[in-house]
């Protein structure tokens, strides 16, 4: 079983760090500070495929889920993720049904998807038979972030074979005409993060945000969110030099 999938199932909401910087000792370090899973952000971080590979076994190693932010909606690459030890697959700028219903697809083995078969990592954890039980091992989320996307909304959220929508507040606020911000306290991108949530609970499907600010991930999480990414690693480590340099300024 997926440990996101069992946080869920007990009727409580994860906590995921994000990694911006693929070293393997920080992704280690940062994988012990008590998250339930770590995603790596092949998107807006600087991980690439194949600097992605060796950090997934390593949080694993860990306890904690790794997952990765696919850079885009692409099978090739999702399979290959999944195939190396990636327990949860996020897909930006999911616009359409069909988008929804192609990211599925990549996530599953047929008769459920068209996911091609030669997974390297997965059967070390679950066993040869790892090809049975495959989709219950993966979460997965489409990330819900531009106007066209609000305006499908229902659409991407009844295709089935995923778990549920991720928030991109950043895009979602430049969507709306506003500046990209996570964290938001803008009233209109505040009513389409809310409208996201009623409708993923309205649709039985999880729903998670990108927050910064930890205090603004409880908040979320209050407010019906399945699951919160927390500040970035980069963002955590120029926060503390930052104040830790102030500090001995006086
Ligand atoms: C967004 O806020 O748009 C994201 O994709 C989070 O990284
Ligand atoms: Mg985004």
């Amino acid at each position: 079983m997926n440990g996101i999938r069992t946080i869920w199932n007990q009727g409580r909401a994860a906590i995921l760090g994000w990694v911006h910087i693929p070293s393997l000792l920080a992704v280690e370090t940062l994988a012990r500070c008590g998250y339930d899973g770590l995603v790596i952000d092949l998107q807006h971080g600087e991980a690439d495929l194949a600097s992605a590979m060796p950090l997934l076994p390593a949080i694993h190693a860990a306890g904690i889920e790794p997952l990765v932010r696919m850079k885009a909606n692409d099978a090739g690459d999702i399979g290959r993720m999944l195939d190396f030890g990636a327990y949860g697959v996020i897909a930006p700028l999911i616009n359409t049904a069909d988008d929804a219903a192609r990211l599925a697809g990549a996530l599953h083995y047929p008769p459920h998807g068209a996911r091609s078969f030669g997974p390297r990592r997965p059967p070390m954890r679950f066993g040869a038979d790892y090809y049975a039980k495959a989709s219950e091992t993966i979460v997965s989320l489409a990330m819900v972030e531009t106007r066209e996307a609000l305006a499908n909304l229902d659409a991407i959220i009844g295709v089935e074979g995923l778990d549920g929508i991720f928030i991109g507040p950043a895009d979602l606020s430049v969507a709306l005409g506003r500046p990209p911000r996570a964290d938001t306290d803008d009233p209109e991108v505040l009513a389409a993060i809310r409208h996201i949530i009623a409708r993923c609970k309205a649709g039985g499907r999880r729903v998670g945000i990108f927050c910064n600010d930890a205090g603004y991930g409880r908040r979320m999480i209050a407010q019906g969110c399945d699951l919160v990414s927390l500040a970035p690693d980069l963002t955590l480590m120029a926060a503390a030099a930052r104040a830790s340099v102030q500090a001995a300024r006086g």
